[in-house]
């Protein structure tokens, strides 16, 4: 494949013209490189591109400003695990009963023999990476893994060429990041080991050792008091490692790093690059450049930090001409959360930002702020500046990506994703006619209405101060006349409750 870019700068003046013709012609057959910045936890007015005026995020908002933002796109799911798994396998979570939130020591979800989004990137000759927060298993079987070795299966088992990962969550151990397969920095003389089960003797817990907490200490009730990493309790038990431990302060910088690098490794020939970063979730200690900018504690500083990675990405994509060619999807993987387990002050310094937007509920929430994520994707060589209100989920993202190369996806594979590349590109106003979603229910949506499931869950999370909206009633909500999601419809249109009932029983029945 020939890069025209080069010629161009080279070429005598006079030739100019009709190499940036022919340019353009061939521009449309160069294969854009390809990078998804997952956020976690960022909810739909957290970004300032979605008009809550209480929060700046430049850099966010310049990408939004060179491409396309969805006001309605969705995530798969309202929590992490679930949500990624059906992003990067194109097949739905809750088909899975083994695909809730993971532990920190859970074996791979997305199993060996399972197509991902990075396989087909792999087979279309990119380089495919991988970095920054995983939270869907390593090595065969829960507990198994060989934690001072070679950890497999694991991502390059599922199309990633490069991984720089932490294994699951800030607040689950074990607290290290392992690079392609292996934990960094990790002395042999000091072997790590991590259980989900046992506390091992003679490591303090934060549970009985609060004067360790130096730095975060767990919220009442939530459980993060477990292993003590950096003054911060953590979900999960670990000992040894001393040397491997991450430095929570430097995630950021340590995962946009290795980002920016593998940009810089691979600038000459197409890449896909996954990047899902630690920002927001918790504990969210931000490092001090940004600490106290935000003017609402922790979890503002974080949102600052967020978009200073993506400036970082942007900026090296400029730097090695590759800005114009590089298609980007920046969205998150589930809605907000304000308390998620620690006292980093996030509740009393929230002032009137709305993190949920205009939506109800948030992370864990069947209602719309649980999945109504911000969604832009820019590809300057091809998009123009727009809004859209098309209706798009995560699931479709593998089949639109493969149509963009040009290709099938291959039998048995992304069994949920439907090519909507139209609807990416801002061609089609109307993106899918229906989308699932999954929280303590499933749910429903058209563009215009949604179905909740009735269940037996419970209606509120207490310790995170989240309406989840299971009901053992059915709800139904006109999405456009009433975004609050207030006035439940289901008594006055039983007929719209059974049509949805009856798209997703549809759904249900398949047994891919
Ligand atoms: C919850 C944790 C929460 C967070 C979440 C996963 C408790 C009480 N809360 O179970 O702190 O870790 O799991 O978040 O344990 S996610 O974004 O990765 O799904
Ligand atoms: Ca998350």
């Amino acid at each position: 494949m020939i890069k025209t870019i080069p010629l161009i700068t080279k070429a005598a003046p006079a030739l100019l013209f009709p190499l940036i013709a022919v340019c353009a012609q061939e521009k449309a057959t160069i294969p854009p490189n390809v990078i998804i910045i997952l956020a976690d936890d960022i909810g739909y007015g957290d970004l300032g591109f979605n008009g809550e005026p209480t929060i700046r995020t430049p850099n966010a908002d310049r990408l939004a400003n060179n491409g396309i933002r969805f006001t309605d796109a969705h995530a798969v799911a309202a929590t992490c695990t679930p949500s990624r798994y059906s992003l990067l396998t194109g097949h739905y979570a809750w088909r899975r009963k083994d695909t809730g939130i993971a532990t920190g020591d859970a074996g791979m979800v997305i199993k060996p023999e399972q197509t991902t989004i990075a396989d087909m990137f792999r087979a279309a000759g990119y380089a495919t990476g991988a970095v920054g927060k995983w939270h869907l298993g390593l090595g065969a079987t829960q507990g198994s893994q060989d934690w001072n070795g070679f950890i497999t299966p694991g991502l390059v088992d599922i199309g990633f060429d490069y991984s720089y990962i932490m294994a699951a969550t800030g607040d689950r151990v074990p607290c290290v990041f392992v690079e392609n397969q292996r934990i960094v920095n990790l002395d042999p003389d000091d072997p790590i080991s991590v259980s989900y089960k046992e506390p091992f003797p003679g490591e303090p817990l934060g549970k009985d050792h609060p004067e360790m907490l130096y730095v975060l200490k767990p919220s009442v009730n939530h459980g993060h008091d477990q292993a003590i990493v950096n003054g911060i309790s953590r979900i999960g038990y670990m000992k040894g490692g001393k040397k491997a431990l991450w430095v929570d302060e430097d995630i950021a910088d340590n995962i946009t790093h290795k980002a920016v690098r593998f940009i810089e490794e691979n600038h000459k020939r197409p890449f896909f690059l996954y990047f899902a970063t630690n920002d927001i979730h918790v504990p969210r200690v931000p490092h001090p450049r940004f600490a106290g900018k935000s003017g609402m504690g922790a979890r503002g500083d974080a949102i600052l930090q967020f978009d200073w990675s993506v400036g970082q990405i942007l900026a090296a994509l400029e730097k090695h001409g590759l800005a114009e060619n590089t298609l980007i999807i920046l969205t998150s993987d589930n809605g907000p959360v304000v308390d998620d387990g620690y006292q980093d002050r996030a509740v009393e310094l929230l002032g009137n930002h709305r993190p949920w937007g205009d939506f109800r509920g948030g992370k864990y929430s069947n209602f719309e702020a649980g999945t109504r994520v911000p969604f832009v994707v820019s590809w300057p060589a091809r998009i123009k500046q727009q809004a859209s209100d098309a209706l798009v989920s995560h699931i479709d993202i593998f089949a639109s990506l493969s149509k963009l190369l040009g290709k099938t996806v291959p039998v048995g594979a992304a069994p949920d994703s439907r090519d909507q590349l139209n609807t990416l590109l801002g061609k089609d106003k109307k993106g899918r006619d229906y989308i699932i979603e999954q929280a303590g229910a499933l749910s429903v949506s058209t563009a215009e209405w949604k179905y909740i499931v009735p269940g037996e869950g419970r209606a509120y999370r207490a310790i995170t101060n989240t309406e989840l909206g299971n009901s053992k009633e059915p709800q139904l909500y006109n999405l456009q006349k009433d975004k609050g999601e207030k006035n439940n419809l289901a008594a006055k249109h039983p007929e719209k409750v059974e049509e949805l009932k009856a798209i997703l029983d549809r759904e249900k029945a398949k047994t891919h």
